[in-house]
């Protein structure tokens, strides 16, 4: 099974709203583990970088500020299939069509704040953590898990 390290982002709105512990629960439960983490407000040039893919597009603006528009969690999650597990936690874009039990599906109401952002592959997943985090802040430890993993 591939082991894989996924960068995830809780957005202002979450952060605003009080929530940052009980999305981190959600993926603590699952065995992830978080390698790096940091609050911070993120400037136009990172904001720009990490939605590049999305430059020209309708929302592109609106999307840019309010991802500055107040501080973010950045994190780096590790496990096993760590990048399709995280987006299954997380659920689809659009909060309404995400599963009641997951992060969007429980806490999101619109896909312009939906709560949480994660890389949709390896290397997207590579390129996003590499925009906020050098080496040296991401830390290895052993998780003391009950699935001995
Ligand atoms: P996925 O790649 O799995 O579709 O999910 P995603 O959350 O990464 O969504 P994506 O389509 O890649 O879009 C990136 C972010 O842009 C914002 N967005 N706003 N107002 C809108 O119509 C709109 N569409 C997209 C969302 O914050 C989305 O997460
Ligand atoms: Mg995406």
């Amino acid at each position: 099974m591939e082991y894989e390290r996924e960068f995830v982002m809780i957005k202002p709105n979450s952060v605003r709203r009080g929530i940052i512990g009980e999305i981190i629960t959600r993926l603590e439960k699952r065995e992830l583990k978080i390698t790096a983490l940091k609050l911070k407000n993120i400037t136009e040039n990172e904001a720009e970088e990490l939605y590049k893919e999305h430059e020209g597009k309708a929302f592109y603006e609106e999307l840019i500020d309010f991802i500055k528009s107040g501080p973010v969690i950045l994190m780096i999650v590790e496990g096993p299939r760590a990048i399709d597990m995280v987006r299954h936690i997380i659920g689809v874009a659009d909060p309404l069509k995400s599963s009641p039990g997951s992060i969007r599906g429980e806490y999101g109401l619109t896909v312009g704040k939906n709560i949480v952002h994660a890389s949709d592959s390896p290397v997207s997943a590579e390129r996003e953590l590499k925009i906020f985090f050098n080496e040296e802040e991401i830390i290895e430890y052993k998780l003391n898990t009950q699935k001995d993993l």
